[in-house]
């Protein structure tokens, strides 16, 4: 078992025991099920865990909190001020601790703030990806059950029925009236006493498709988020006079809990844009001190005249997550920008699990160590065996970042777990001799597209289903920009004529953009095992120049 540097010296291995994520597992699923609960502790009921960490590190009021690409800013004392207002009106609105409170909407300084109000009135934040379709939060919205959903005006008329149906009442950000959280928000109080809530109460749930197709809701505590931001803090030694080019989305891990929660927690400030534009990425450069990408973010960087060592000058930290960083992006970079960039792992399941060092070597193609507290090992997929240094396994991780199971769903949380507490990650790896960790592959069926996660299950499921296809499988190929893209090999039915076309436009309304194939491909049959699995590696292998540039 590999642990961060700082705490074991190298070649030493440790019994593991039985902690607090373990217990805390066997609690959230007894509550997911409306079993047993355990006592609330004094800790536990003093206060509200992830809001008092980031207030306890908040520079003065009028200090900067983000500056946006429409040329607004927000202070920390606007960020108290507002996120209290946000806090009184979803009290209003009926909105009680533990209640799920689901937000479709657009990046804004609002959004993030609604993020901080769920949190301080003790509600559990659902943000949903702006892509998704009616279909799949009809899915969501029917599997969490929230009391609230929060959208745009422009989609207010598609979802408001949609969370009607669910139970939940509905607003939306922006917009005026009745019907607008923001415009209840503006007459409420600038004060609020945050609703109590402990280490172990939920703070999030965000979905996570699953290979068997149902997305899973991954339960995160205010401990998970404020323990990995902490840690994230001071292992990317981030200060308040950092200023971060936030150009992810915030309905994600990647946007939300490591590039939002690392700012608050350090009292920094960050340039606050609504989409990744290059150019402009490329402008902000020298008045900023780090950045947050997927690697697409680096190779379209690279691409983007003006990139060069003067431009990077001023940054200290460049970060790269959600999906493989290519040793050749990681070289270029270095050579065009003089910065090593720093790769580092993560999951929505996990918050961050290993990052390569602040200072010390970061070495291309690894994810460098196991984060402080958290506990990483290699194992054999199947019986959960620990291997030796050097062997390729299943990755397992134990720690206070790691969530405490799937929203009512004890079974899948009880089979993604070992009886020791570790969770079994679904990527494959290595430990090398140096004790970097390498990902080198994933025992998972999962497409990692621009940083996007899509199960080819869910996609498979709806193609096969088509009138004209009899079967079909979703593969993800090397892709220049992408990294991987997505590709659906299908065999029509007999006497079939149906087209790419027809096929792209059948899942329009049902699946996300982002997740349809770039590219669908007629076969005969698809290669099968002895055992009548189909061969993916087979496709992908045939495929794999597909999208060459
Ligand atoms: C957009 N499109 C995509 C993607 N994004 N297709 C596949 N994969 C994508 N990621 C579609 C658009 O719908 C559009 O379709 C076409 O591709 C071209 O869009 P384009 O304008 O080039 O895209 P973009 O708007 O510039 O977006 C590319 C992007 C974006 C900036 C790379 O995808 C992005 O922000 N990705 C970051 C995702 C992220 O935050 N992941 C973290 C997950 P058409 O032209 O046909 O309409 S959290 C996570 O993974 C963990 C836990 C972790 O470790 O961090
Ligand atoms: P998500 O479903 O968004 O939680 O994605 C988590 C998955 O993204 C992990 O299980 C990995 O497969 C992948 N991932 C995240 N960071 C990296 C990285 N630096 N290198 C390779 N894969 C990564």
């Amino acid at each position: 078992m590999l642990r961060h540097p700082s705490t074991l010296r190298p070649g030493l291995s440790r019994r593991c025991g039985l902690d607090g994520v373990a217990r805390n597992r066997e609690l959230f699923t007894a509550n997911a099920c409306g079993r047993k609960r355990r006592p609330a502790t004094q800790e536990d009921l003093m206060s509200n865990h992830l809001f008092d960490a980031f207030r306890s590190r908040m520079p003065a009021p009028g200090r900067l909190l983000m500056q946006t690409d429409d040329g607004r800013t927000l202070t920390y004392g606007d960020l108290l001020a507002r996120s209290a207002q946000l806090a009184h009106a979803l009290l209003q609105l009926g909105v009680e601790p533990g209640d799920r409170v689901a937000v479709q909407v657009e990046k804004s300084p609002e959004a993030m703030l609604l993020y901080l109000a769920c949190v301080r009135a003790g509600a559990v934040f659902l943000p949903l990806n702006t892509a998704y379709t009616l279909a799949e939060l009809d899915y969501f919205f029917g599997d969490a059950e929230p009391s609230l959903v929060v959208c745009d005006p422009a989609r207010a008329d598609d979802i408001g029925p949609l969370a009607e149906r669910s139970g939940a009442a509905h607003v939306t950000l922006g917009g005026n009236g009745l019907g607008s959280l923001t415009d209840q928000a503006s007459r409420q109080s600038s004060d609020f006493h945050d609703v109590e809530r402990g280490p172990h109460d939920l703070a999030a749930i965000l979905y996570t498709s699953g290979t068997t197709g149902r997305s899973k809701g991954a339960m995160l505590s205010h401990e998970n988020l404020a323990s990995n931001a902490r840690v994230l803090v001071e292992q990317w030694r981030f200060t308040k006079v950092d200023v971060l080019i936030h150009a992810l989305p915030i309905f994600h891990t990647h946007g939300l809990f490591v590039a939002t929660n690392v700012i608050l927690m350090a009292g920094a400030s960050m340039f606050f844009e609504r989409k990744f534009d290059p150019a402009r990425i490329i402008s902000l450069l020298p008045r900023a001190t780090a950045l947050m990408g997927v690697p697409t973010f680096y190779t379209r960087l690279l691409q983007q005249e003006g990139l060069d060592r003067e431009a990077a000058k001023n940054i200290r930290l460049f970060v790269s997550g959600s999906a493989p960083l290519l040793a050749e992006t990681h070289k270029a970079w270095r050579e065009a920008t003089g910065h090593a960039i720093l790769e580092r792992y993560g999951m929505t399941e996990t918050n961050m699990n290993t990052s390569n060092p602040c200072e010390g070597e970061r070495r291309a193609g690894t994810v460098g160590f196991p984060l402080p507290g958290v506990s990483l090992r290699i194992a054999d997929p199947d019986s959960g065996r620990p291997l030796a240094q050097g062997e390729v396994g299943m990755i397992e991780v134990k720690g206070p970042n790691v969530f405490s199971g799937y929203w009512r769903m004890p079974e899948k949380t009880k089979a993604e777990f070992r009886a020791d507490g570790f969770f079994i990650t679904g990527d494959l790896g290595m430990v090398d001799a140096d004790f970097y960790v390498h990902i080198v592959g994933r025992g998972k069926d999962l497409i990692i597209s621009g940083g996007y996660n899509i199960y080819p299950k869910e996609l498979e499921s709806e193609i096969d289903a088509l009138a004209g296809v009899l079967e079909s499988a979703v593969i993800g190929v090397a892709h220049p920009d992408f990294g991987e893209g997505v590709t659906a090999i299908v065999v029509r039915s007999p006497a079939s004529a149906i087209s790419a076309a027809e096929i792209l436009a059948a899942i329009a309304g049902r699946v996300a953009k982002y997740k349809h194939p770039k590219r669908v491909i007629f076969v005969e049959e698809l290669p099968r095992n002895t055992m009548g699995k189909v061969q993916k590696n087979l496709l992908r292998d045939a495929y794999k120049d597909l999208y060459a540039s």
